[in-house]
């Protein structure tokens, strides 16, 4: 670029006669002889820096030329060939060069050329012509784009390049950017390298040179993809844009592709399907299919709008591309091996895309729009536009079985992207598809919410992680040229909606919605890219939103030239059967009688959807658990089995966790003092909670679960605690995974630091653990503070998931938390937020019978909460996760200081065959000897237990106040806290937590504790509201509050 822009050169052909020879000295002198030492060349023994064209801005390309004469001299130009053989011989200065041959006879030319020697050439020219045939080209791959016919609108809303830039040829006038003018233009040249415009020709006529570039660059499809940083995925996508004829089909291929449309048609099937490859110039793109699908999509919309003419249904007019767009990325995907695509996408367009690529039965989806159906599972029955869909079916084109997954999603606009991610590389770890080549995903965007969405940049910083990368996905963007009501100019500061997709380096294909030829052919090539590459690439759909932002809505108040315009635009299936009939490919009877069959098949279900009396939310399910639940949907069984090891596998498991089970591998000194104290622990059989968690992982993996546990610096921990991952100190980046040297067949553990993004992390786990019930996927967060970051995935999908969308999903979240002094940004994982959003009714005592009441609790429940004071509660919760029949979220407030707290230990008698995870843990101390004498049970959770212990002892108040731990705090242990409430009947009740009243676990305990004790009894509490986690900033405000706490727990026993 820079080159380009300096470089004042005019353009010559090589046979060009002598006369610029003058000019090109004038302006070899005007920029300052700005000679340069041709570095390349530095084992000539001439002195070739002293050749006189040898100046700083040719020496590039005569580099080029050097290396590519190195490689095979019949490479390059004669003219070349003779220069650096007279250079390697030892040519005096200036004397290496010998003039060109006339084009056309080589041999004739070579001799007379090497007949000249001696006369001093217009060697600069030369060089300049080629410069210029160089730099007019790479302005095309540059920046061809920008003038590229991309709006069928021809307004140009969504992309503002401003002026054309001044290096494309727009125009006559500006052959003068390169010292041309119009008699130059029928004058031959030859072809750089790095363009393949002139198919098997190396020279064309700059008339051609640039009609061709404009045929690549500047119609229907504009392409971005300079910036990319590796020369061979340059040279692949300029074959594939470059080479002569790839976009041409002649009237004999469309007669051809007619003829057999026509017999399809009147198939059995009734299906307008060509076979592939007929169409030499699209390689293997079929027609008529696209015909069809835009057909499809229309008359679908049309139909819709016909019977619920009042619905919002986000419809597809004006990019009835998408549909053909989408169904090629399927079946050249499939033709490349791939098995199973998972989508995710927006509103727009979904109904259609659901009954036209992915199949869904369309009675099933127009019942979906009768408002008295009532659902008969506990779905709450989403919007139509929200639910997800899975289903396996053959491909026509391919005839292989493919599953196309359409993942259900909230109304936050690229939510889902990670989700999506996430569960194609579940699909693919499951089933070692270590490339991608047989699962892929597939993400739709609005051209407003791609471009402002920050989740869409954190979902594409992970596509090239080792752990996260799906190997390509392709994203295709309606843009339609606005969002909502509000114009790109101010909804964007890019130029493009699509710029994001820079970062990975991910090819941009923009393409005119309105040509579907054009739409096919990037298709195409952006699913051959990701089978080609692996990587990121980007489709850019232009196109217009026919109505407002949904059929309700009236577009003419905000945009009133914008949709004049949309109202005179003739729709892109009648343009292009217009084309069709007009090119005699098609007539209009076969058309009409298409349109008539189509409108038959949607009367056909929408009668059909009246029969239906009851909506199947599960029908709607996009992650199914085969043989996880029994035929009617429900647990195998309604019972939690013992979470408890033998103490042989808990000594088996501590001996792995306590050392380095590779030969010749040096650990830190640190980590070897870590290891033995975890040596000694397993010798005492005590748990730390670093060692409880490895207790709960290495006997899940020897069980065959596999483990993935991700999130900021989890590898070692946060805190210093985990150090799943050991570092060999000599050698870089040798790395040992004890964990995954438990037991010889143990199922893999996956342990991922990952990128700095909560969002986008969340979201891809939450995905991964929606493919399958048989892994424990836990996501951390560095400080249970940051999760309100990525507050939309736990809002949207894994507090309500179940209840919008039938889905079950067992992901974990550990949130630190605790107020420790590190100020008010590392204290707080907000249980109270959590809490709010729990389903249980906090008024009314579950009646359920005491065996069952714990699991069948589970089973209601949303989602769990807990927050264990010991390492043994800690290992049981997570176990109980996988052991448990059925599948539920799980927030963990995790501690800090009780990584470490000399009392915050279990021993392994408490983790043996036959115990259990206790939601609640009643004091066994002095109290229970006399418990009539009791004042006050103190109900607390989490860390805030050790502190009241200890206070409770220096007051000398063992016999009168008994502390019991509410450990799972949601669903709520009412007939534990009952059992505890009963044991002391003469006791108060006071609710202890280091939070402010405003925060915690309050709100949500005290109505439960009420309605347990009938309310007969009062709870009490005594912490000041606050609006942040404030006082707790600094240690000595920490230890006020620990003082003021205890004050208010204990003073009322004083008087
Ligand atoms: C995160 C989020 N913010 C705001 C909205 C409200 N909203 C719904 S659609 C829409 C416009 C989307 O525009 P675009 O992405 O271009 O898609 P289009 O509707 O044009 O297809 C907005 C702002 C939303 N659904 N999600």
């Amino acid at each position: 670029m820079h080159r380009l822009r300096t470089t004042v050169v005019r353009l010559r052909p090589i046979a060009a006669p002598q006369t610029a020879k003058s000019q090109s000295q004038a302006r070899l002198a005007a920029v300052g002889g700005a000679l340069r030492t041709f570095q390349p060349m530095r084992s000539y023994t001439a002195s070739v820096s002293a050749e006189p064209f040898l100046n700083g801005t040719s020496s590039n390309y005569v580099e080029e030329m050097y290396y590519a004469w190195l490689e095979n001299p019949r490479s390059v130009h004669k003219s070349w060939d003779i220069f650096f053989r007279n250079a390697n011989a030892g040519a005096p200065p200036g004397a290496a060069y010998q003039s060109p041959p006339p084009l056309g006879g080589a041999a004739l030319g070579l001799a007379n050329a090497q007949a000249m020697v001696g006369v001093q050439p217009n060697v600069e020219k030369l060089v300049e012509d080629h410069l210029a045939v160089q730099s007019l080209v790479r302005a095309y791959q540059i920046r061809g784009h920008h003038v590229a016919q991309l709006d069928p609108l021809g307004i140009m809303a969504a992309i503002d390049p401003g002026p054309p830039p001044s290096d494309i040829i727009t125009s006559n006038d500006k052959l003068e950017f390169y010292g041309l003018d119009e008699s130059d233009l029928d004058k031959v040249f030859r072809l750089p390298t790095t363009t393949f415009i002139g198919g098997s020709e190396s020279t064309l006529p700059l008339r051609e040179i640039i009609q061709r570039l404009e045929m690549a660059y500047c119609q229907s499809i504009g392409v971005e993809f300079m910036f990319i940083n590796d020369l061979e995925q340059c040279q692949w996508i300029r074959q594939k844009f470059e080479r002569p004829g790839i976009m041409q089909f002649t009237l004999e291929e469309k007669r051809t592709l007619l003829a057999r449309m026509v017999r399809s048609t009147r198939s059995r099937k009734g299906y307008l399907k060509l076979g592939i490859g007929l169409i030499s110039g699209l390689g293997d793109i079929d027609l008529t299919s696209c015909l069809t699908s835009c057909f499809l999509l229309a008359r679908f919309e049309e139909f819709l709008q016909r019977k619920w003419s009042s619905e919002k249904r986000f419809g597809l007019e004006g990019c009835e591309s998408l549909i053909p767009a989408l169904k090629t990325i399927i079946d050249k995907s499939s033709m490349n091996g791939v098995e199973s695509i998972i989508m995710g996408m927006p509103h727009r367009g979904r109904l259609n895309v659901l009954a036209n690529v992915i199949r869904k039965e369309l009675d099933q989806i127009f019942c979906q729009f009768d408002s008295k159906l009532e659902a008969a599972d506990e779905g709450s029955g989403d919007v139509k536009y929200h639910l997800g869909m899975w289903h396996r079916r053959i491909n026509r084109v391919t005839d292989r079985n493919i599953t196309l997954s359409l993942m259900a999603n909230p109304s936050h606009l690229e939510a889902v992207d990670p989700v999506v991610q996430g569960k194609t590389k579940a699909e693919q770890f499951y089933c070692g598809d270590t490339e991608g080549n047989r699962v892929m995903s597939i993400l739709l965007h609005g051209d407003a919410a791609f471009a402002g969405q920050g989740v869409v940049y954190e979902t594409f910083h992970l596509s090239d992680l080792p752990s996260y990368t799906t190997h390509g996905t392709i994203h295709v963007v309606v843009n339609n040229q606005i969002g909502f009501t509000t114009d790109p100019r101010v909804a964007r500061s890019s130029s493009y909606p699509t710029d994001v997709a820079k970062v990975v380096n991910a090819p941009i294909f923009h393409v005119n919605a309105d040509d579907p030829e054009a739409v096919m052919y990037v298709c195409n090539v952006a699913a051959e890219w990701r089978a080609t590459f692996h990587k990121d690439v980007v489709v850019d759909l232009v196109c217009y939103r026919r109505n407002g932002h949904n059929e309700m809505d009236e577009p003419m108040f905000t945009q009133p030239l914008m949709y004049k315009q949309i109202k005179k635009q003739k729709g892109v299936l009648q343009k292009y059967a217009e084309k069709l009939i007009a090119e005699g490919a098609v007539t209009r009877q076969e058309y009409e009688e298409e349109i008539a069959k189509y409108d038959k098949i949607c009367e056909e279900a929408h009668a059909r959807s009246k029969d239906e009396k009851i909506l199947h939310i599960k029908h709607w399910l996009d992650s199914p658990w085969p043989g996880f639940f029994n035929m009617d949907g429900q647990p195998k069984s309604m019972t939690s089995p013992s979470t408890g090891l033998t103490e042989e596998e808990l000594g088996h498991i501590g001996h792995i966790a306590s050392s380095v089970p590779v030969e010749d591998f040096t650990i830190h000194g640190g980590l070897s003092r870590i290891l033995k104290g975890r040596a000694a622990m397993v010798g005492q059989r005590v748990c730390d909670w670093a060692l409880g968690e490895y207790m709960a992982f290495g006997s899940l993996l020897k069980e065959g679960t596999h483990i993935r546990l991700s999130g900021q610096d989890v590898e070692r921990g946060t805190f210093s605690h985990r150090h799943h991952v050991l570092h060999d100190q000599n050698v870089d980046k040798r790395i040992c995974i004890p964990m995954n040297h438990i037991a010889p067949n143990q199922a893999p553990y996956t342990v991922c630091n990952s990128s700095l993004s909560e969002y986008g992390v969340l979201g891809f786990e939450l995905g991964f653990a929606m493919a399958s019930p048989n892994a424990l996927v836990l996501w951390e967060a560095q400080f249970g503070d940051f999760h309100n970051t990525a507050q939309c995935i736990i809002d949207q999908f894994i507090c309500p998931g179940q209840a919008k969308w039938v889905r079950q999903n067992g992901i974990v979240l550990l949130l630190p938390h605790g107020m420790e002094g590190m100020g008010p940004e590392h204290s707080s994982a907000r249980p109270e937020r959590f809490l709010q959003m729990c389903n249980e009714d906090p008024d009314a005592y579950p009646k359920f019978s005491a065996e069952e009441f714990a699991v069948r609790q589970l089973y209601d429940c949303n989602w769990i909460i807990v927050n264990c004071s010991t390492p043994a509660n800690y290992f049981h919760v997570l176990r109980r996760q996988i052991l448990q029949p059925f599948r539920k979220p799980l927030i963990v407030f995790t501690p800090k200081s009780l990584l470490r707290h000399p009392d915050a230990k279990s021993n392994f008698d408490d983790m043996l065959p036959g115990t259990h995870f206790q939601r609640l843990i009643p004091d066994s101390g002095p109290v229970c000897e006399k418990p009539d004498g009791v004042k006050r049970i103190v109900f607390c959770t989490g860390k805030v237990y050790y502190e009241l212990t200890r206070e409770r002892k220096n007051r000398g108040m063992d016999n009168t106040v008994a502390i019991a731990r509410i450990e799972q705090l949601s669903p709520f242990p009412f007939d534990q806290v009952k059992v505890e409430t009963d044991r002391y009947p003469n006791a108060d009740l006071v609710w202890c937590q280091e939070e402010h009243k405003n925060q915690g676990y309050y709100d949500y305990v005290k109505p439960r504790l009420r309605t347990t004790v009938d309310r007969t009894r009062p709870v009490w509490y005594d912490q000041p509201p606050s609006l942040t986690p404030l006082c707790f900033v600094l240690k000595v405000f920490s230890l006020l509050s620990h003082v003021c706490m205890c004050e208010c727990v204990f003073m009322y026993m004083c008087v």
